[in-house]
Parts: C-alpha cells; structure tokens; sequence
C-alpha cells in the first residue's frame, strides 16, 4: 500500500473514532432529557463548602468555570488553620510546606505546580503556568522564581500553630503512615460546569503528611489528581496520591464517562481498577468525584467516610456522603 493510502485509511478510521466518541458524549447527555443542569460546583470534603461559596459568586454571575475553580480553591488556600491545603498544611519529615496543584479548562488548556515552598495561592501560580507559558508544569524552586517573577510574594517559612504541634509529636516517633480522613479535611478538589455548559478543574494540596522532601503527589499531575474533557466531563482525586498516579485516576473516569458510564459509575469503576493495581488498598483511602457535561455528579471511595460539598440551583451547597468499596 502507497504511504498516500495508508494516510488515508488511518485518517478515515481517525474520523470515524472522532465521531463515535462525540456520539457517546451526546448519548450521556440524552438520558437526562438533553436538559443540562448548570451551573453546578462541587468539591472534596467539608472545606468544600466554603470554597463552592467563593466559586458559586461567580458561577451564578454568569461567571467562567475556570474563574470559579480557582477563587473558590484561594478560599481554602487562604485559611492558614488548614492542615492539609495551603502554607498552613502538615509539613514534609523535614519540616518544610510543599504544595502542589493544578488547573484545567474548557479549552483543554492546562497548569500545574509541584514541591512549591512559600507561596500562598499555588492554583493562581498553576493557572499562570497555564495561561502564560508554553509549558504545563514547574516545579520547586524554578517554580518559586516563576511565581515571584510574576508578582507572587514571599511568604516566612513559618508553620501554623497547629502544624508545628503536629509535627513535634510525629517526630518523637517520625513514623510515616499517610493517614486519611482525619478531621474530615483533607485535598481540596473542585470540578464545575457554568452558565455556558463549559467545564474547568482544579485541585491543590499540601500533600501527604510527613511525606520525603520532594515528593510529588497526584495533584498536581494533569490526568491523575484532576482531568477535564469539555465534550465529556470533568473529575478530581482526594487520598494516597501513589495509588492514583498508578491509574491516572482522574483521566481514567473521564474516559469512563466518554463510553457512556454514569458520573457514579465512572468513580466506582476507577475505584475497582485502583484496588487491582494497588495490593496494599485496605490501607489508603482515595476518593473520585465526577462531573459530566449534562451537570450530573458522582462520587466513590474506597473507604467509607469520603464526603464531599455540592452547589447547584436546586442544592444550595450541601454535604453528600459518597459511597464506598469498603464499609
Ligand atoms: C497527595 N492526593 O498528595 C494528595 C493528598 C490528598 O486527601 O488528597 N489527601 O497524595
């Protein structure tokens, strides 16, 4: 066959793949009446709560979904009292804050920051990653020099109160154990859909506790801590990052989504290919939150007590408990 020939096949089975995938996105949508529900927010665990606040502001004002994914994300950035999100998080075994976090949008553009020190909004450094490099992701101190280059402030190298009491007592032991759900506050995923039926993402942490210096979690990594795809869906990741970078946990759901599964059953699935890639799963928690382009939600864990913020027109920013593989 004449490489003419072969292009042309390939494009034509290209084309015809093109189709059945946008079919299937129209499908999904179909069930529900072709009647999308927007806008919608939602977010991981009770912080979510005042975080869909910041970001319904400007999602019931006609508002983009990625202006919204990040003000209302700086909500939880901002309140230093947050041991796992922001400069107030649980330090590293040396002592050190590191964040990471990303941001996705309709357009399928991307950003994202890892193992930043001091500084207060890593979602608006990661947005800037996104809108004004050619790049996707910075990390560490060329990170820090981006963010200060671009007008970010320095912050002191202090823990918060609770932090430094915090780590005092895990050094008398420096036992690494990733411990989820404790105080119900944990990442803070956000996923929402506006006026416009345009989705955006974002996601940011502090990471695992007493994790090594330089650890990189999920959060940060496009695909596994959160993942958009505006013809399909949107979805984010809470828990042990290292099961969910296994999977590209948050890309796993949306392509889930994209054949035709539930918001629900997407995070469920995600959750049954985790537990058979990672032996070590009645250990960890991870959850997965979902978003289709039709506005409907899902949720999933793996152990119970994942909860999650919602806000919509009907729901005005209300906890739902999510399901879960283990009782
Ligand atoms: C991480 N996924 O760094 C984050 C931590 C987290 O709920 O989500 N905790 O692995």
């Amino acid at each position: 066959m004449t490489t003419r020939r072969k292009f042309l096949k390939l494009s034509a089975l290209m084309a015809s793949l093109f189709a059945f995938n946008k079919t299937k996105a129209i499908e999904t949508i179909s069930k529900s009446n072709g009647k999308q529900i927007k806008p919608v927010v939602l977010s991981t665990w009770k912080h979510g709560l005042a975080a869909n606040e910041g970001a319904w502001k400007i999602l019931s004002s006609n508002g983009s979904a990625l202006d919204a994914v990040e003000k209302g994300v700086m909500v939880t950035e901002d309140d230093f009292t947050n041991l796992s999100v922001g400069l107030g998080g649980l330090p590293d075994r040396d002592g050190c804050v590191t964040l990471d976090a990303s941001i996705m949008d309709e357009k399928g553009r991307c950003g994202g920051v890892a193992f930043l020190e001091r500084i207060k909004h890593p979602i608006s450094v990661a947005r800037l990653v996104m809108e004004k490099t050619a790049h996707v992701l910075l990390v560490g101190s060329g990170a820090q020099k981006f963010a200060l280059d671009n007008g970010f402030k320095l912050e002191p190298k202090t823990l918060s109160t609770e932090a430094e009491k915090a780590y005092k007592e895990w050094l008398k032991k420096s036992e690494y154990k990733p411990m989820i759900n404790i105080e119900n506050h944990d990442t803070i995923g956000m996923i929402a859909i506006d006026a416009n039926g345009n989705l955006s993402g974002s996601c940011t942490t502090s990471g695992l506790a007493y994790k090594i210096h330089g650890r990189v979690g999920d959060s940060p990594i496009i695909g596994a801590g959160m993942y958009v795809d505006n013809e399909v869906g949107a979805a984010c990741a809470t828990g042990v990052g290292e099961t969910v970078l296994r999977i590209c946990g948050s890309h796993l759901v949306v392509e889930l989504m994209r054949q035709g599964l539930s918001p629900d059953d997407a995070c469920k699935k995600a959750v049954e290919r985790l537990i058979s890639k990672n032996p070590n799963y009645k250990e960890v928690q991870v959850g997965f939150l979902a978003l289709n382009k039709n506005g409907e939600h899902g949720a999933y864990a793996l152990q119970k007590g994942f909860n999650y913020a919602l806000y919509s027109n009907e729901i005005k920013n209300q906890m739902f408990d999510s399901k879960s593989f283990l009782q």
